[in-house]
């Protein structure tokens, strides 16, 4: 992102003054798709591709917003019901009201803010907007008395309150501790995270995107939520002590089959399985053993695709691709429904895979996937 651009259009669009710059990144995840909100393990890491915004409080009570990306100005007040009808307007508007409600003395401010991380990838455009502005204003109104953890959750509430998702804590949590050079494995329940340096030699991370966007994404994502949860009623009867999937195993599962639905029953396997294979993914990243990381996220995309059902024919495609080209591990990344695949390729077989997929994916669907190096980066920071 380039400061000088977001600070020219700041000038330009406001009073010729400047203000402070704050940026924030979106996300990759290794693996560990759908276990946030399920209490389990997740293995992201902030890229180097994110949302920069300048802010300066203007001494009222208004927020003056303007996306230079989508050439698109929007003012709203500060109060519960001032909330604009912009949807990348609501979560900044989200962020204030959750900053609010943890004691910041949230004033009006103007801001213009820019971004790069490419929207509907699976790469989450969201948790960095909301990272930024969560970042910049404890900065600029809280004296940072807000700890970490809390503006994350601060990112997540605004999804949850202001914007109808009802989202795990990953996405906003690798934002905010984003580390260059380091993926975290995260645990969701206890917030428990370490990182872990991912520099593997000889391979390189890299994301295909193939530009599909699922219209009802939230909606469906939530019916997956509202799944797990489903489950998690049903085991309660018999386990008690059960708060989240990540307290089941495969076995306790099978115990309650007749007392949940077919589709329930399914998207929890799905979920049992991918947060032993969070923990599998680390213990062989401990011994450099990308083959098994490899094989894990192709067991990933098998699920997502078949028992959590959120892949799609594109998705599936590439996947196939990866697979034929011998790449070591693919997958669909993050919520699904579209977006991109994360793809552990050789160093060797890096031209062919990506030659391959862009012509046997422009052969099938008549249009050319995307295609994105991975740089793991650092989280919210202030520039200047
Ligand atoms: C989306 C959500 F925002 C995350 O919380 C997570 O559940 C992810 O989908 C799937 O792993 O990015």
């Amino acid at each position: 992102m380039d400061i000088e651009f977001v600070r020219s259009r700041f000038i330009k669009h406001f009073d010729g003054t400047t203000g402070s710059i704050y940026a924030s990144p979106g996300r990759i995840n290794l693996i560990g798709e759908h276990t946030d909100y399920n209490g389990g393990f997740v293995f992201p890491g902030a890229v180097d591709k994110g949302i920069m915004a300048e802010i300066k409080p203007n001494g009222t009570n208004k927020v003056c917003a303007y996306s230079i990306d989508l050439k698109d100005y929007v003012e709203f007040g500060l109060n519960e019901e001032d909330a604009p009808k912009a949807s990348w307007a609501r979560y900044i508007f989200g962020v204030c009201r959750e900053m609010i409600k943890r004691g910041v003395d949230v004033k009006g401010f103007n801001t213009a803010f820019a971004g790069d991380v490419p929207l509907g990838a699976g790469m989450s455009s969201s948790a960095a907007l909301e990272s930024t502005f969560a970042f910049a204003l404890n900065d600029l109104f809280g004296d940072n008395k807000i700890d970490k953890f809390e503006l994350a959750k601060v990112g997540q509430a605004t999804e949850h309150n202001y914007c109808g998702v009802n989202c795990g804590i990953m996405d906003q949590f690798a934002s905010v501790f984003g580390k260059e050079g380091s993926l975290m494995r995260l645990d969701c329940r206890s917030l428990e995270y370490q990182y872990f340096p991912f520099r593997p030699e000889g391979y390189r991370l890299v994301l295909v995107d193939s530009v599909v966007k699922h219209e009802l994404a939230s909606s469906a994502y939530n019916k997956r939520r509202q799944s797990c949860e489903n489950v998690v009623a049903a085991l309660k009867k018999k386990y008690p002590n059960v708060e989240f999937l990540r307290d089941a195993t495969l076995e306790m599962l099978a115990e309650v089959k007749a007392e949940v639905s077919e589709e329930d029953y399914k998207r929890a396997e799905y979920v049992i399985e991918e947060i032993q294979r969070v923990l599998d993914v680390c213990e062989a990243l401990e011994r450099n053993d990308y083959e098994t990381v490899g094989q894990k996220m192709y067991e990933t995309h098998h699920g997502m695709s078949k028992l959590y059902e959120v892949s799609c024919e594109e998705l599936d495609f590439l996947n196939d691709v990866a697979f034929d080209c011998g790449v070591t591990g693919s997958r669909v990344m993050g919520g699904g429904f579209g977006g991109c695949t994360i793809n552990l390729v050789k160093n060797e077989l890096y031209e062919t895979f990506i030659i391959t997929a862009k012509e046997r994916f422009k052969e099938k669907f008549g249009r050319s996937p995307k295609v994105y190096d991975v740089v793991i980066s650092n989280g919210a920071r202030k520039i200047c």
